[in-house]
């Protein structure tokens, strides 16, 4: 990794209300969002789902402005060093939990074209980045591409996290940036040129990876949105900051 802090876009996933029930009850009431750390501002159009860790430990914090986030002990810590607390440095912790308590969690995250994402198990997820929780999108993202057709193929996966048919069955990829190498949507290509068959081939992974993260940004073109038709290097910046402007982001540093 490179030298000096990374900037992360913390997207804010509003958790639907009738979600905060059993582990997460204490919270009823509150605007809760699960934050995600992400690179990609502008693929968030083609959000399907989000991920949790299900072993991983999390807490929900209050912020300034009331707002619940939902992240690692570690990131809230971060945060509270960056101004979005009412005391620099101080960590309002509301509750703890494992990741396990976020799974079948329906959000509205901003931008996606679907109104109502399902956060899922993913096992590839680490908890000394970001913020333990990461968005999904599998269209331009091999990881999540394939996270997310483990639990397709595997019924006794969905099984042992719980996971319904529906939270997971009804999406397929919602393509947002076209690349002229690969077309409307480059992680299922990219995985299938590398015959890719799980979330735990590492190695091919991150030369999925490598084949799709930086032509995203040098040669994608957006497909939907406000810049729909216009070029992501153009317009990574301003997806980023209008997300931002309507608070449904703020940034993150680590
Ligand atoms: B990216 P870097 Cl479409 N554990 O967002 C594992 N992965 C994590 C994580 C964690 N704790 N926190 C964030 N990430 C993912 C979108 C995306 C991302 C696309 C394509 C590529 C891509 C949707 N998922 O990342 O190690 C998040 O996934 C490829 C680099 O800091 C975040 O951006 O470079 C990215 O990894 C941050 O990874």
């Amino acid at each position: 990794e490179g030298v000096g802090p990374q900037e992360y876009v913390l997207v804010k996933m509003r958790v639907y209300d009738e979600c905060l029930v059993g582990e997460l009850s204490p919270l009823a009431g509150r605007d809760v969002f699960l934050a995600a750390a992400t690179l990609r501002p502008e693929t968030m159009y083609g959000q399907t789902n989000c991920w949790a860790l299900p072993d991983g430990d999390y807490g929900a914090f209050e912020m300034a402005n009331g707002d619940v986030m939902v992240m690692c002990d570690r990131a809230a810590r971060n945060l509270a060093f960056q101004e979005h607390t009412k005391e620099p440095g101080v960590v309002n912790k509301l509750l703890g939990f494992k990741g396990t308590a976020l799974i079948g969690c329906a959000v509205k995250s901003p931008l996606a074209v679907l109104e109502r994402i399902y956060c899922l198990p993913m096992m590839t997820i680490l908890m000394n980045k970001g913020t333990g929780v990461v968005t999904s999108v599998p269209s331009d993202s091999p990881m999540d591409f394939m996270a997310l057709s483990d639990l397709k193929a595997k019924p006794a996966l969905r099984e042992k996290f719980g996971v319904k048919d529906e939270w997971v069955m009804p999406f397929e990829v919602v393509p947002c940036v076209h690349i002229p190498e690969f077309g409307d949507a480059c992680a299922p290509i990219v995985c299938e040129q590398l015959k890719i068959k799980s979330q735990n081939e590492k190695v091919k992974l991150e030369e999925a990876k490598g084949k799709t993260y930086l032509k995203g940004f040098t040669d994608g073109i957006m497909l939907l949105g406000a810049h729909k038709g216009e070029p992501v290097k153009l317009v990574k910046q301003k997806i980023r900051d209008i997300m931002i402007a309507d608070g449904g982001a703020i940034v993150y540093s680590e």
